[in-house]
């Protein structure tokens, strides 16, 4: 469906997250998230940016993509007619990395271009082959052990239906004994986010012992070579994350036998275009998929539930409620998780939810138009 740019607004939104959120490389406490809205007829499409708030999980983080957005992504996109939303990743190609930042206005795209068709984001994209699909929760690292099997806790009696904890050197094997024990039953992961080199390989062995889904990028984010000899002293399968940002990772990541499970986030790849790219690469070598998140606000994670209702996604994702990370979310309705740990795909135009302007303008603490 054709689409012509008109107009592209960038927003800088400031959100206090409920809890603080640990990974190997820091605590989180706020986010700040640019929301980038793409106007084509009076209509408007929205996508999030999934770069954190420094350049730790990549090289990435909001104030980069700001930059990259605004004098090289959106400059290529504006004013020009797009035959469909597919032609704006190869537009921003040139761009070296950067993909969280040209995935922000990628996923916009998409977005509008599903409205202007009065469709469902979901069905523009290709998917719908869930109509719920299945989530699990991603829990920090935790002042204590007690803390987190706290946590763990209410997660299972709010019905998700499996967990992934953060571990780090000095947070591993002893914590992961204390929740098998106290859980043997439950779909459990571990995500390291690069916290490991292969000298580990022997303590990350000791995991095995407790029958984990996966270990999830144990090491360097952009090292496969080291995640293959590790895949094959382990019996965990690993799943990888911050490596694979392209379907041609994904290609030489199976083949060298780094992983037997792939986490794709949209931010991560580029946006849908590849997104799908890397699903259908996996789904071709025999490779499950689950979607990961990046602590996002509504329209993050409702371009999230639209990704994973492509049929891959036969895993457990990291996309959860909203209320687990916001006391307000910038849509409405929030998103909701039912008691069996789903949520229900939604059927309006677009990925579905309205925009909480109001909210919006109430939290912008930077805002620039182009065009
Ligand atoms: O529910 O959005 C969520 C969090 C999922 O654990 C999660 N994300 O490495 O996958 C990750 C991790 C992350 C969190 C990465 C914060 C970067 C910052």
């Amino acid at each position: 469906m054709e689409i012509r740019v008109e107009r592209v607004i960038l927003r800088l939104v400031r959100m206090p997250l409920v809890h603080f959120f640990e990974t190997s490389f820091g605590r989180t406490t706020e986010r700040k998230i640019i929301l980038v809205e793409a106007v084509a007829g009076g209509v408007s499409g929205w996508g999030e940016v999934t770069a954190g708030e420094n350049p730790f999980y990549n090289e990435e983080w909001t104030e980069s993509a700001w930059m990259i957005l605004r004098d090289y992504a959106i400059p290529r996109i504006q004013g020009r007619t797009l035959q469909s939303a597919a032609d704006a990743a190869p537009l921003t190609g040139h761009i070296r990395g950067h993909r969280m930042a040209c995935a922000g206005l990628e996923v916009a795209l998409w977005d509008l271009e599903a409205r202007l068709a009065g469709e469902p984001l979901w069905k523009r994209i290709g998917g719908g082959a869930h109509k719920e699909i299945s989530c699990g929760v991603s829990i920090g690292i935790q002042n204590s052990v007690e803390q987190l099997l706290g946590k763990i806790e209410t997660e299972l009696a709010a019905g998700y239906q499996r967990i992934k904890m953060k571990i780090k050197p000095g947070w591993d094997v002893d914590v992961v004994r204390a929740v098998r024990e106290r859980w043997p039953g439950i779909k459990l992961m571990a995500d390291a986010n690069s916290a490991y080199t292969l000298a580990d390989a022997e303590r990350l062995k000791r995991l095995d012992e407790f029958y984990l889904m996966m270990i999830e990028q144990p090491l360097a984010h952009d090292d496969i070579i080291d995640h293959a000899e590790l895949q094959r002293r382990l019996d965990t399968p690993i799943c990888l994350d911050e490596c694979i940002r392209t379907a041609h990772h994904a290609e030489q990541a199976i083949r060298l036998g780094a992983c037997r499970i792939i986490n794709i986030k949209l931010g991560r790849v580029g946006g849908f275009a590849e997104a799908r790219r890397v699903h259908d690469v996996a789904q071709a070598a025999g490779v499950p998929v689950w979607c990961g998140g990046m602590l996002e606000a509504g329209v993050g994670r409702a371009h999230n539930i639209a990704l994973s209702t492509l049929p891959n996604f036969v895993l457990p994702g990291d996309v959860s409620a909203s209320k687990r990370y916001w006391s307000r979310d910038v849509i409405v309705p929030p998103v909701e998780v039912t008691q069996q740990g789903t949520i229900q795909v939604r059927e309006g135009a677009g990925f579905g939810y309205e925009l909480d302007l109001d909210f919006i303008r109430s939290i912008t603490v930077r805002e620039e138009a182009a065009g």
